[in-house]
């Protein structure tokens, strides 16, 4: 026999939609050989997808700085002094020229994400319009602003609105180590808030702040164990901002990002899962490698809410590279 003889492919088990991960199953996956990890992420991604096309989302910050939350990453919480100049909640028509310029250039979902705990009655009204005009442009449409009260996830159906972004951002045993003003519980709550009033769910979570890789499986099993997984799975790389308690981290071995993308596709397999923060930093071939490992979906424009995204260009060429098609 020769000493390079192929192994077999490891056979691929597909739990069933109803199966409830535990955290032992899903570090049993971070622990596989790579390769082996990918391979079956993939071929669960090809149970639910066209491998080769991914989704494009654009995002725009609506209302930017001077939170009262104290996330220990976020560039836009009034806590830390990060010199970051806070904006009031944009004008309407505003906010559909940027989405006019998103659409033509290829984006399919636009996102406006405002630096609040939570939407005032006043400017919930002003985002509702903001929603009924984007739809009426043919885009699908997606909020996050922070939590949300008795009522108001029922008038953003009203109004149109096909995704609430709202992350469960890490494992509940971490979430105290990095944010102290509010509860991953009073997060669950909203997330039910929005379920029950029948919008998508977009809920997903940052990693690379410190936290274990026990931390980056438990927080892929509470998503994953959802009543219902959410739609759409942001996964986040931390971006460090100069000026919050976070900006020194450690940073991420890459493989243990493209770990966790697998993790979230084999534990999520009809989810469309985001690579989301950090991508500028990312080579080519390391997004390849995320999409390999079953991420389909990216936010796509210049900027992410504060900090820079790959521009346009590169990621046309990009596409044009791997021979994926944006949907
Ligand atoms: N205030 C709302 C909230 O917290 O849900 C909406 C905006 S908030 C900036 C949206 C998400 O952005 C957070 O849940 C977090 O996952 C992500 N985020 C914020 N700062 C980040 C950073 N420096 N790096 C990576 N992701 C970040
Ligand atoms: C998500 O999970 N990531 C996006 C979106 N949802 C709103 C935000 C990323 C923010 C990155 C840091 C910044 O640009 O301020
Ligand atoms: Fe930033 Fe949202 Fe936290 Fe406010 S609630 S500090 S905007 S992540």
């Amino acid at each position: 026999m020769s000493a390079t003889s192929p192994a077999a492919a490891p056979a691929v088990s597909t739990p069933s939609a109803a199966h409830r991960w535990t955290v032992a199953e899903v570090l049993a996956l971070y622990e596989m050989p790579l390769m082996d990890l990918i391979w079956q992420a993939q071929s669960v991604h090809r149970q639910h997808f066209d491998a080769n096309a991914i989704q494009r989302s654009a995002l725009l910050s609506v209302k930017t700085g001077g939170c009262s939350e104290d996330c220990g990453y976020c560039s836009q919480s009034a806590r830390h002094d990060t010199n970051l100049e806070r904006e009031r909640l944009m004008p309407v028509d505003e906010v559909v020229d940027a989405a006019k310029a998103a659409q033509a250039k290829g984006a399919s979902r636009f996102c406006m994400g405002a630096a609040w705990k939570g939407p005032k009655a006043g400017d919930l009204d002003r985002v509702l319009d903001m929603v009924r005009e984007v739809k009426a442009l043919g885009m699908q449409t997606c909020v996050t602003l922070g939590m949300l009260q008795e009522g108001q996830a029922e008038k953003l159906k009203e109004a149109g609105l096909d995704y609430y972004n709202h992350n469960l951002d890490t494992d509940k045993d971490f979430y105290g180590q990095v944010i102290k003003s509010h509860t991953q519980e009073d997060r669950l709550d909203t997330l039910d808030q929005v379920r029950a009033a029948g919008i998508n769910v977009c809920s997903g979570g940052i990693i690379g702040m410190g936290e274990s890789r026990k931390n980056r499986a438990a927080l892929i099993v509470q998503l994953a164990n959802l009543p219902q997984a959410p739609e759409s799975v942001p996964i986040n790389n931390l971006v460090p901002i100069p000026g919050t308690p976070l900006a020194d981290a450690p940073r991420l071995d890459p493989f243990e990002f493209v770990r966790t993308i697998a993790a979230a596709r084999i534990t999520m397999p009809t989810s469309w899962v985001r690579l989301s923060a950090g991508r500028r930093e990312m080579s080519d071939e390391l997004q390849a490698l995320c999409f390999l490992a079953g991420a389909n979906s990216m936010f796509y424009g210049d900027n992410l809410l504060t900090t820079g995204n790959p521009d346009a260009e590169r990621d046309d060429a990009l596409f044009a590279r791997l021979g994926v098609k944006a949907v």
